[in-house]
């Protein structure tokens, strides 16, 4: 399709591909485009209105909540929660599920999301992101927690948005991943990434060093080995998991918040930010482990559960899991 194409346009012809959607799913993603504006236009001005900094409030995960944090889960429960699409949300700023009660119409999809990650860049104006997955919910009456954890092979939708130089938006339901721009002056996402492919090997390298100390024989030979990469690979990381992601996902290379002695399970979580960024990886021709397994394969135990991560281009991948035999309990 034409570079330039507008994302409403491209979804209904999309849509018109599979003859046996009903345009639900076409409607749920246009809720959420419009949360996701809102979000971009907040975070574009957080310098010029009283939103920076924090709420002085805790999450769940015992971090500080931004303004723009609390802004952007609220915007995207009460943008999706009346559009009949979904019976119930989860998101990394709250403990339990949202469930759409009597006074919205029930869907049959699960939303799951992390609302602004990397938020902690908020005020030093880096880059930051919406992560959002989308599941079938099971056959039943209620909507429950256990609905929700389900592994990342049964997503029927993952993206992101990149509130960056530029805002974007970037999707895959299973038929390839494509990446839309946000052009303000007339507020639609155009398309300007179709197919995007990831390179099958790259020379980048994100990892945070600053724990070195603590990280198993594994990430400690595999990291020293790059760097001793007669190729010469070049050290990344934003310390923003979107804006790391996107940019290795664009040129080629790894990404790796693993397991270490600090952390037994790694930082990042697999619901909402793991899985719909696996989904996208894979996609693209590259690939998203936790070391040792497929990370669309983990079956989940809790909501807020974490994961390693080793994501990226498949062949750089694949050479650190085949590090992964040291690894030490
Ligand atoms: P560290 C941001 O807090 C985040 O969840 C991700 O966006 C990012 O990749 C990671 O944590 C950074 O963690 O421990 O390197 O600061």
């Amino acid at each position: 399709m034409a570079i330039g194409t507008p994302l409403t346009k491209f979804l209904l012809d999309e849509q018109r591909r599979y003859p046996e959607s009903t345009g639900n799913f076409t409607s749920l993603f246009s809720d959420l485009v419009v949360a996701a504006k809102i979000i971009s236009r907040e975070v574009n001005r957080a310098g010029l209105i009283d939103i920076l900094g924090s709420t002085g409030a805790q999450n769940v995960q015992g971090e500080e909540v931004q303004k723009l944090d609390e802004l952007a889960n609220d915007m995207l429960i009460r943008t999706m929660e009346h559009g009949g699409h979904l019976s119930g949300m989860a998101s990394e700023e709250m403990e339990e599920i949202v469930k759409v009660d009597g006074k919205f119409p029930k869907g049959s999809y699960l939303l799951l999301f992390d609302p602004l990650d990397g938020s902690t860049n908020i005020d030093v104006n880096i880059s930051v992101g919406t992560i959002f997955s989308i599941l079938k919910r099971p056959d039943g009456s209620d909507t429950t927690t256990k609905d929700f954890l389900q592994p990342g092979i049964r997503q029927v939708c993952a993206g992101y948005i990149l509130y960056g130089s530029s805002t974007m938006l970037v999707y895959t339901t299973g038929h390839g991943v494509h990446g839309f721009t946000l052009d303000p002056s007339i507020g639609e996402f155009l398309l300007s990434h179709e197919d995007i492919r990831t390179p099958e090997k790259g020379k980048i390298y994100s990892i945070n060093e600053g724990n070195s100390k603590h990280w198993f024989p594994a990430t400690s030979i595999y990291i020293e080995k790059i760097k001793a990469n007669e190729k010469g690979y070049s050290a990344r990381y934003v310390g923003s998991l979107v804006a790391d992601f996107h940019r290795n996902l664009l040129k080629g290379g790894i990404f790796l918040y693993p397991a270490d002695r600090k952390s037994k399970n790694g930082k990042l979580r697999l619901l909402y930010e793991a899985n719909p960024l696996s989904f996208i990886i894979e996609q693209a021709g590259g690939k998203s482990s936790t070391g040792d397994k497929r990370v669309l394969e983990v079956v989940p135990e809790e909501l807020h559960q974490r994961t390693p991560l080793i994501i990226g281009s498949k062949a750089d991948v694949e050479e650190a899991e085949s590090f992964w035999k040291y690894q030490e309990a």
